[in-house]
Protein backbone atom coordinates (compact mmCIF):
# COMPACT_ATOMS: atom_id res chain seq x y z
CA UNK A 1 0.00 0.00 0.00
CA UNK A 2 2.63 2.04 0.52
CA UNK A 3 3.42 4.80 2.90
CA UNK A 4 1.27 6.34 5.90
CA UNK A 5 3.27 8.24 6.99
CA UNK A 6 0.61 11.08 7.82
CA UNK A 7 -2.16 8.08 9.33
CA UNK A 8 1.22 6.69 11.05
CA UNK A 9 2.01 10.43 13.11
CA UNK A 10 -1.79 11.18 13.93
CA UNK A 11 -3.71 7.84 14.70
CA UNK A 12 -1.12 4.44 14.64
CA UNK A 13 -3.98 2.80 16.21
CA UNK A 14 -5.85 3.04 12.46
CA UNK A 15 -2.87 2.82 10.68
CA UNK A 16 -1.26 -0.15 13.04
CA UNK A 17 -5.00 -1.84 11.99
CA UNK A 18 -4.62 -1.00 8.01
CA UNK A 19 -1.16 -2.53 8.39
CA UNK A 20 -2.37 -5.66 10.26
CA UNK A 21 -4.83 -6.19 7.60
CA UNK A 22 -2.62 -6.06 4.51
CA UNK A 23 -0.50 -8.79 6.01
CA UNK A 24 -3.53 -10.49 6.57
CA UNK A 25 -4.54 -9.80 2.75
CA UNK A 26 -0.71 -10.60 1.29
CA UNK A 27 -0.39 -13.89 3.58
CA UNK A 28 -3.42 -16.01 2.94
CA UNK A 29 -5.33 -17.34 0.16
CA UNK A 30 -8.60 -15.21 -0.42
CA UNK A 31 -11.02 -17.24 -1.63
CA UNK A 32 -14.21 -14.91 -1.10
CA UNK A 33 -15.56 -15.01 -5.04
CA UNK A 34 -16.68 -11.41 -4.26
CA UNK A 35 -13.47 -10.13 -3.35
CA UNK A 36 -10.81 -9.00 -5.04
CA UNK A 37 -7.21 -7.16 -5.13
CA UNK A 38 -7.37 -3.76 -6.78
CA UNK A 39 -4.02 -2.37 -8.29
CA UNK A 40 -2.22 -0.05 -6.98
CA UNK A 41 -3.00 2.70 -9.12
CA UNK A 42 -7.03 2.21 -8.04
CA UNK A 43 -6.12 2.43 -4.76
CA UNK A 44 -4.00 5.95 -5.36
CA UNK A 45 -7.07 7.51 -7.17
CA UNK A 46 -9.66 6.62 -4.56
CA UNK A 47 -7.09 7.68 -1.89
CA UNK A 48 -7.63 11.52 -3.05
CA UNK A 49 -8.41 15.27 -2.62
CA UNK A 50 -11.64 13.83 -4.31
CA UNK A 51 -13.41 12.80 -0.90
CA UNK A 52 -13.67 16.42 -0.13
CA UNK A 53 -16.04 17.69 -2.95
CA UNK A 54 -20.00 17.71 -2.67
CA UNK A 55 -21.51 16.98 -6.36
CA UNK A 56 -25.13 16.34 -6.13
CA UNK A 57 -26.74 16.40 -9.26
CA UNK A 58 -25.05 15.17 -13.31
CA UNK A 59 -22.34 16.51 -15.07
CA UNK A 60 -23.68 20.09 -16.32
CA UNK A 61 -26.85 19.94 -13.71
CA UNK A 62 -24.77 20.37 -10.21
CA UNK A 63 -26.14 21.69 -6.57
CA UNK A 64 -23.10 23.32 -5.65
CA UNK A 65 -20.70 25.03 -7.66
CA UNK A 66 -16.54 24.34 -7.83
CA UNK A 67 -17.24 21.13 -10.75
CA UNK A 68 -15.24 22.12 -13.26
CA UNK A 69 -13.00 18.68 -12.04
CA UNK A 70 -15.59 16.45 -11.10
CA UNK A 71 -18.25 17.22 -14.09
CA UNK A 72 -14.92 15.77 -16.42
CA UNK A 73 -13.77 13.03 -14.23
CA UNK A 74 -17.86 11.73 -13.85
CA UNK A 75 -18.45 11.96 -17.61
CA UNK A 76 -14.50 9.94 -18.01
CA UNK A 77 -16.38 7.02 -16.21
CA UNK A 78 -19.37 7.09 -17.59
CA UNK A 79 -18.01 6.65 -21.53
CA UNK A 80 -15.26 4.34 -20.52
CA UNK A 81 -18.26 2.39 -18.55
CA UNK A 82 -20.57 2.56 -21.98
CA UNK A 83 -17.39 1.74 -24.38
CA UNK A 84 -16.35 -1.08 -21.70
CA UNK A 85 -19.83 -2.96 -21.72
CA UNK A 86 -21.54 -1.43 -25.03
CA UNK A 87 -24.02 0.22 -23.23
CA UNK A 88 -26.03 2.82 -24.43
CA UNK A 89 -26.04 4.41 -20.83
CA UNK A 90 -24.68 4.57 -17.78
CA UNK A 91 -24.86 5.74 -14.09
CA UNK A 92 -21.88 5.61 -12.20
CA UNK A 93 -23.23 7.47 -8.42
CA UNK A 94 -24.48 4.05 -6.95
CA UNK A 95 -22.62 3.74 -3.60
CA UNK A 96 -22.42 -0.29 -4.21
CA UNK A 97 -24.88 -2.92 -5.20
CA UNK A 98 -27.48 -2.87 -3.00
CA UNK A 99 -28.47 0.89 -4.16
CA UNK A 100 -27.83 0.06 -7.73
CA UNK A 101 -30.67 -2.21 -7.31
CA UNK A 102 -33.03 -0.18 -5.02
CA UNK A 103 -32.42 2.33 -8.34
CA UNK A 104 -33.47 0.60 -10.71
CA UNK A 105 -36.99 -0.76 -8.75
CA UNK A 106 -37.62 2.90 -7.71
CA UNK A 107 -36.96 3.60 -11.72
CA UNK A 108 -39.07 0.61 -13.40
CA UNK A 109 -42.03 -0.31 -10.28
CA UNK A 110 -44.57 1.14 -7.81
CA UNK A 111 -44.31 0.11 -4.27
CA UNK A 112 -46.46 -2.78 -4.06
CA UNK A 113 -45.49 -3.97 -7.45
CA UNK A 114 -44.96 -7.77 -8.19
CA UNK A 115 -41.56 -8.79 -9.35
CA UNK A 116 -39.77 -11.98 -9.79
CA UNK A 117 -36.01 -12.58 -9.11
CA UNK A 118 -34.35 -15.54 -7.45
CA UNK A 119 -34.32 -17.31 -4.18
CA UNK A 120 -31.18 -16.45 -1.69
CA UNK A 121 -31.06 -19.62 -0.55
CA UNK A 122 -30.50 -20.57 -4.41
CA UNK A 123 -28.32 -18.05 -5.28
CA UNK A 124 -30.31 -14.62 -5.66
CA UNK A 125 -29.08 -11.65 -3.90
CA UNK A 126 -31.19 -10.06 -0.70
CA UNK A 127 -32.12 -7.08 -3.05
CA UNK A 128 -33.71 -9.98 -5.51
CA UNK A 129 -37.27 -10.00 -2.88
CA UNK A 130 -35.65 -11.78 -0.02
CA UNK A 131 -38.28 -11.08 2.71
CA UNK A 132 -35.59 -9.57 5.37
CA UNK A 133 -34.72 -7.06 2.66
CA UNK A 134 -37.13 -3.82 1.57
CA UNK A 135 -37.33 -5.34 -2.08
CA UNK A 136 -39.23 -7.99 0.08
CA UNK A 137 -40.92 -5.68 1.88
CA UNK A 138 -42.19 -2.90 -0.31
CA UNK A 139 -43.16 -4.70 -3.70
CA UNK A 140 -44.89 -7.84 -3.95
CA UNK A 141 -41.96 -10.47 -4.36
CA UNK A 142 -41.66 -13.71 -5.62
CA UNK A 143 -38.95 -16.50 -6.05
CA UNK A 144 -37.74 -18.68 -8.46
CA UNK A 145 -35.31 -21.77 -7.58
CA UNK A 146 -32.59 -23.91 -9.01
CA UNK A 147 -34.43 -27.77 -9.69
CA UNK A 148 -33.65 -29.76 -6.97
CA UNK A 149 -32.17 -32.87 -9.61
CA UNK A 150 -29.63 -30.52 -10.92
CA UNK A 151 -29.45 -27.44 -8.96
CA UNK A 152 -29.78 -25.47 -12.48
CA UNK A 153 -31.88 -22.60 -12.82
CA UNK A 154 -35.08 -23.78 -13.47
CA UNK A 155 -35.95 -21.48 -16.91
CA UNK A 156 -39.54 -23.32 -17.37
CA UNK A 157 -40.43 -22.50 -13.46
CA UNK A 158 -39.36 -18.75 -14.65
CA UNK A 159 -41.86 -18.60 -17.19
CA UNK A 160 -44.28 -20.76 -15.66
CA UNK A 161 -44.57 -18.22 -12.67
CA UNK A 162 -44.24 -15.01 -15.12
CA UNK A 163 -46.99 -16.13 -17.05
CA UNK A 164 -48.71 -16.61 -14.02
CA UNK A 165 -47.98 -13.62 -12.04
CA UNK A 166 -47.13 -10.74 -15.05
CA UNK A 167 -44.55 -9.17 -12.74
CA UNK A 168 -43.55 -5.38 -13.21
CA UNK A 169 -39.58 -6.55 -13.25
CA UNK A 170 -37.85 -10.02 -13.51
CA UNK A 171 -34.44 -9.99 -11.91
CA UNK A 172 -31.90 -12.37 -13.42
CA UNK A 173 -28.60 -12.74 -11.50
CA UNK A 174 -27.26 -13.91 -8.30
CA UNK A 175 -24.44 -14.34 -6.29
CA UNK A 176 -23.65 -17.77 -5.46
CA UNK A 177 -25.02 -19.23 -8.86
CA UNK A 178 -21.70 -21.32 -10.73
CA UNK A 179 -23.20 -21.94 -13.84
CA UNK A 180 -23.60 -19.69 -17.61
CA UNK A 181 -26.99 -17.80 -16.76
CA UNK A 182 -29.03 -17.92 -19.81
CA UNK A 183 -30.04 -13.97 -19.96
CA UNK A 184 -31.62 -14.56 -23.25
CA UNK A 185 -34.25 -16.68 -22.45
CA UNK A 186 -34.83 -14.33 -19.26
CA UNK A 187 -35.37 -11.35 -21.63
CA UNK A 188 -37.72 -13.33 -23.72
CA UNK A 189 -39.54 -14.62 -20.78
CA UNK A 190 -40.26 -10.80 -19.90
CA UNK A 191 -40.91 -9.43 -23.49
CA UNK A 192 -43.56 -12.16 -23.69
CA UNK A 193 -44.92 -11.11 -20.15
CA UNK A 194 -44.67 -7.43 -20.58
CA UNK A 195 -41.89 -6.93 -17.65
CA UNK A 196 -38.86 -4.95 -17.14
CA UNK A 197 -35.48 -7.05 -16.84
CA UNK A 198 -32.83 -6.47 -14.85
CA UNK A 199 -29.63 -8.29 -14.79
CA UNK A 200 -27.92 -8.25 -11.49
CA UNK A 201 -23.78 -9.41 -12.95
CA UNK A 202 -21.72 -8.07 -9.44
CA UNK A 203 -20.25 -10.98 -9.68
CA UNK A 204 -19.85 -11.92 -12.71
CA UNK A 205 -18.79 -8.20 -14.51
CA UNK A 206 -15.71 -8.82 -14.96
CA UNK A 207 -16.18 -11.69 -16.52
CA UNK A 208 -18.69 -10.31 -19.15
CA UNK A 209 -16.27 -7.93 -20.27
CA UNK A 210 -13.25 -10.19 -20.63
CA UNK A 211 -15.30 -12.51 -23.06
CA UNK A 212 -15.63 -15.52 -20.74
CA UNK A 213 -19.97 -14.66 -20.03
CA UNK A 214 -22.40 -13.73 -22.36
CA UNK A 215 -23.65 -10.27 -21.83
CA UNK A 216 -26.79 -9.48 -20.82
CA UNK A 217 -26.55 -5.55 -21.90
CA UNK A 218 -28.03 -5.77 -25.41
CA UNK A 219 -30.99 -7.85 -23.60
CA UNK A 220 -31.96 -5.93 -20.40
CA UNK A 221 -33.52 -3.03 -19.78
CA UNK A 222 -30.83 -2.17 -16.98
CA UNK A 223 -28.15 -4.13 -15.67
CA UNK A 224 -26.45 -3.73 -12.51
CA UNK A 225 -23.02 -4.25 -11.12
CA UNK A 226 -20.56 -3.88 -8.28
CA UNK A 227 -17.24 -2.14 -9.49
CA UNK A 228 -15.26 -4.36 -6.96
CA UNK A 229 -15.44 -7.65 -7.78
CA UNK A 230 -14.28 -9.53 -10.61
CA UNK A 231 -14.64 -5.99 -12.11
CA UNK A 232 -11.43 -5.35 -10.23
CA UNK A 233 -12.39 -1.68 -9.04
CA UNK A 234 -13.18 -0.08 -5.96
CA UNK A 235 -15.93 -0.20 -3.57
CA UNK A 236 -19.23 0.91 -5.48
CA UNK A 237 -22.36 0.33 -7.83
CA UNK A 238 -23.30 1.26 -10.94
CA UNK A 239 -26.10 0.89 -14.10
CA UNK A 240 -25.99 0.39 -17.28
CA UNK A 241 -29.55 1.06 -19.50
CA UNK A 242 -30.88 1.65 -22.38
CA UNK A 243 -30.90 5.51 -23.38
CA UNK A 244 -34.88 5.49 -23.20
CA UNK A 245 -34.48 4.34 -19.76
CA UNK A 246 -31.79 6.95 -18.73
CA UNK A 247 -33.92 9.57 -17.30
CA UNK A 248 -35.74 7.53 -14.68
CA UNK A 249 -32.63 5.58 -13.87
CA UNK A 250 -30.72 9.27 -13.31
CA UNK A 251 -33.54 10.09 -11.66
CA UNK A 252 -33.70 7.16 -9.03
CA UNK A 253 -30.47 7.24 -8.12
CA UNK A 254 -30.30 11.05 -7.20
CA UNK A 255 -32.20 12.67 -6.01
CA UNK A 256 -34.70 9.22 -5.30
CA UNK A 257 -32.14 7.46 -3.04
CA UNK A 258 -28.58 9.12 -3.06
CA UNK A 259 -27.07 12.08 -2.30
CA UNK A 260 -24.03 13.32 -3.36
CA UNK A 261 -21.64 10.60 -5.28
CA UNK A 262 -18.50 9.45 -4.11
CA UNK A 263 -16.17 11.36 -6.12
CA UNK A 264 -12.97 9.92 -4.56
CA UNK A 265 -14.46 5.98 -6.17
CA UNK A 266 -15.52 7.44 -9.46
CA UNK A 267 -12.03 7.69 -9.58
CA UNK A 268 -10.97 4.62 -8.85
CA UNK A 269 -13.83 3.28 -11.10
CA UNK A 270 -12.58 4.98 -14.44
CA UNK A 271 -9.39 3.69 -13.46
CA UNK A 272 -10.62 0.09 -13.01
CA UNK A 273 -12.63 0.65 -16.38
CA UNK A 274 -9.49 1.57 -18.41
CA UNK A 275 -7.27 -1.61 -17.02
CA UNK A 276 -10.66 -3.46 -17.73
CA UNK A 277 -10.59 -2.42 -21.24
CA UNK A 278 -7.07 -3.98 -22.06
CA UNK A 279 -6.26 -7.86 -23.68
CA UNK A 280 -4.30 -8.66 -20.01
CA UNK A 281 -7.52 -8.02 -18.57
CA UNK A 282 -9.09 -10.54 -21.36
CA UNK A 283 -6.61 -12.79 -20.23
CA UNK A 284 -7.26 -12.19 -16.50
CA UNK A 285 -11.04 -13.28 -16.83
CA UNK A 286 -10.18 -16.68 -18.90
CA UNK A 287 -7.93 -17.61 -16.24
CA UNK A 288 -10.39 -17.06 -13.20
CA UNK A 289 -12.19 -19.22 -15.16
CA UNK A 290 -9.87 -21.96 -16.22
CA UNK A 291 -8.81 -21.47 -12.11
CA UNK A 292 -11.91 -22.32 -10.75
CA UNK A 293 -12.37 -25.06 -13.19
CA UNK A 294 -9.11 -26.57 -12.29
CA UNK A 295 -9.98 -26.12 -8.32
CA UNK A 296 -13.38 -27.92 -9.04
CA UNK A 297 -11.52 -31.36 -10.35
CA UNK A 298 -9.34 -31.23 -7.60
CA UNK A 299 -11.86 -30.70 -5.01
CA UNK A 300 -13.97 -33.52 -6.75
CA UNK A 301 -10.64 -35.72 -6.23
CA UNK A 302 -10.63 -34.59 -2.63
CA UNK A 303 -14.04 -36.33 -2.39
CA UNK A 304 -16.20 -32.99 -2.17
CA UNK A 305 -19.71 -32.72 -3.99
CA UNK A 306 -20.24 -29.57 -6.12
CA UNK A 307 -23.53 -27.80 -6.73
CA UNK A 308 -24.27 -28.42 -10.31
CA UNK A 309 -21.24 -30.67 -10.28
CA UNK A 310 -18.78 -27.91 -11.42
CA UNK A 311 -18.29 -24.17 -12.47
CA UNK A 312 -18.54 -22.61 -15.49
CA UNK A 313 -17.59 -19.09 -13.97
CA UNK A 314 -15.50 -17.59 -11.29
CA UNK A 315 -17.20 -19.66 -7.92
CA UNK A 316 -18.23 -22.91 -6.56
CA UNK A 317 -20.39 -24.00 -4.23
CA UNK A 318 -18.90 -26.85 -2.33
CA UNK A 319 -21.21 -29.55 -0.32
CA UNK A 320 -19.50 -30.87 2.77
CA UNK A 321 -22.41 -33.13 3.05
CA UNK A 322 -20.29 -36.43 2.44
CA UNK A 323 -17.13 -35.85 4.29
CA UNK A 324 -19.55 -35.37 7.25
CA UNK A 325 -18.84 -31.41 8.51
CA UNK A 326 -21.20 -28.66 8.33
CA UNK A 327 -19.74 -25.54 5.99
CA UNK A 328 -19.25 -22.68 9.52
CA UNK A 329 -16.43 -24.82 10.98
CA UNK A 330 -14.68 -25.94 8.07
CA UNK A 331 -14.50 -22.15 7.35
CA UNK A 332 -13.34 -21.72 10.73
CA UNK A 333 -10.52 -24.03 10.42
CA UNK A 334 -9.95 -23.08 6.54
CA UNK A 335 -9.69 -19.35 7.62
CA UNK A 336 -6.71 -20.81 10.79
CA UNK A 337 -4.69 -22.63 7.69
CA UNK A 338 -4.71 -19.24 5.74
CA UNK A 339 -7.41 -20.03 3.42
CA UNK A 340 -10.59 -17.35 3.52
CA UNK A 341 -14.00 -18.25 2.09
CA UNK A 342 -17.39 -18.11 3.39
CA UNK A 343 -19.60 -20.74 4.69
CA UNK A 344 -22.95 -20.15 2.80
CA UNK A 345 -26.01 -22.80 2.15
CA UNK A 346 -26.78 -25.15 -1.04
CA UNK A 347 -29.88 -25.61 -2.59
CA UNK A 348 -32.79 -27.17 -0.99
CA UNK A 349 -29.93 -26.99 2.39
CA UNK A 350 -31.68 -29.38 5.07
CA UNK A 351 -29.14 -26.96 7.82
CA UNK A 352 -30.09 -23.49 8.80
CA UNK A 353 -28.57 -20.02 6.76
CA UNK A 354 -26.15 -19.49 10.03
CA UNK A 355 -24.98 -23.42 10.30
CA UNK A 356 -25.67 -24.51 6.43
CA UNK A 357 -23.92 -27.36 4.46
CA UNK A 358 -21.94 -25.85 2.45
CA UNK A 359 -18.73 -23.14 1.35
CA UNK A 360 -18.70 -20.85 -1.40
CA UNK A 361 -14.88 -20.85 -2.73
CA UNK A 362 -13.54 -18.74 -5.84
CA UNK A 363 -10.56 -17.49 -7.84
CA UNK A 364 -10.79 -13.81 -8.78
CA UNK A 365 -8.26 -12.59 -6.22
CA UNK A 366 -5.98 -15.77 -6.32
CA UNK A 367 -5.93 -14.86 -10.11
CA UNK A 368 -5.26 -11.58 -9.48
CA UNK A 369 -1.82 -12.08 -8.11
CA UNK A 370 -0.98 -15.18 -10.90
CA UNK A 371 -2.09 -18.06 -9.83
CA UNK A 372 -2.61 -20.71 -12.19
CA UNK A 373 -3.99 -24.49 -12.57
CA UNK A 374 -1.10 -26.28 -10.82
CA UNK A 375 -1.37 -23.98 -7.42
CA UNK A 376 -5.30 -25.15 -7.96
CA UNK A 377 -4.24 -28.58 -7.64
CA UNK A 378 -2.05 -27.81 -4.75
CA UNK A 379 -5.06 -25.74 -2.92
CA UNK A 380 -7.76 -28.35 -3.55
CA UNK A 381 -5.42 -30.48 -1.38
CA UNK A 382 -4.92 -28.41 1.48
CA UNK A 383 -8.27 -27.69 1.40
CA UNK A 384 -8.88 -31.38 1.44
CA UNK A 385 -6.62 -32.15 4.40
CA UNK A 386 -8.27 -29.79 6.75
CA UNK A 387 -11.33 -30.71 6.17
CA UNK A 388 -10.53 -33.95 6.44
CA UNK A 389 -8.59 -33.40 9.63
CA UNK A 390 -11.20 -30.67 10.99
CA UNK A 391 -9.91 -28.83 14.29
CA UNK A 392 -6.50 -30.33 14.00
CA UNK A 393 -4.20 -27.56 14.74
CA UNK A 394 -1.03 -29.52 13.44
CA UNK A 395 -2.83 -29.92 9.81
CA UNK A 396 -3.66 -26.06 9.89
CA UNK A 397 -0.30 -24.98 11.19
CA UNK A 398 1.85 -27.24 8.82
CA UNK A 399 -1.41 -26.16 6.10
CA UNK A 400 -0.69 -22.44 6.45
CA UNK A 401 3.27 -22.64 6.41
CA UNK A 402 2.56 -23.56 2.95
CA UNK A 403 -0.05 -21.70 1.97
CA UNK A 404 2.09 -18.25 3.25
CA UNK A 405 5.00 -19.88 1.13
CA UNK A 406 2.85 -19.63 -1.77
CA UNK A 407 1.53 -16.72 -1.59
CA UNK A 408 5.04 -15.35 -0.90
CA UNK A 409 5.76 -16.54 -4.77
CA UNK A 410 2.90 -14.33 -5.87
CA UNK A 411 2.87 -10.92 -4.75
CA UNK A 412 -0.63 -9.41 -4.55
CA UNK A 413 -1.75 -6.45 -6.67
CA UNK A 414 -1.58 -3.24 -4.51
CA UNK A 415 0.07 -4.48 -1.58
CA UNK A 416 4.03 -3.98 -0.93
N1 LIG B 1 -21.88 -9.66 -0.46
C1 LIG B 1 -21.82 -10.06 -1.84
C2 LIG B 1 -21.31 -11.42 -2.00
O1 LIG B 1 -20.45 -11.80 -1.21
O2 LIG B 1 -21.70 -12.13 -2.91
C3 LIG B 1 -23.11 -9.89 -2.51
O3 LIG B 1 -23.60 -8.63 -2.23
Amino acid sequence: MGELRALEAVDPEVAGLIREEEVRQARTMRLIPSENYVSKAVLEATGTVLTNKYSEGYAGKRYYQGQGVIDRLEQLAIDRAKALFGAEHANVQPYSGSPANLAVYAAFCKPGDRVLGMGLPHGGHLTHGWPVSVTGQFYEAHQYTVRRQDELIDYDEVRRMARELRPAMIIAGATAYPRVIDFEIFAEIAAEVGARLMCDIAHIAGLVVGGVHPSPVPLADAVTTTTHKTLRGPRGGMILCKAAHAGAINKAVFPGLQGGPHNHTTAGLAVALAEASTESFRDYAAQVVSNSRALCEGLLSEGFRLVTGGSDNHLALVDLTPLGVPGKPAAQALERAGIVCNYNTIPYDPRKPFDPSGIRIGTPAITSRGMREGEMALLAGWIGRVVRHIGDPAVEESVRAEVEGLCAGFPAPGLD
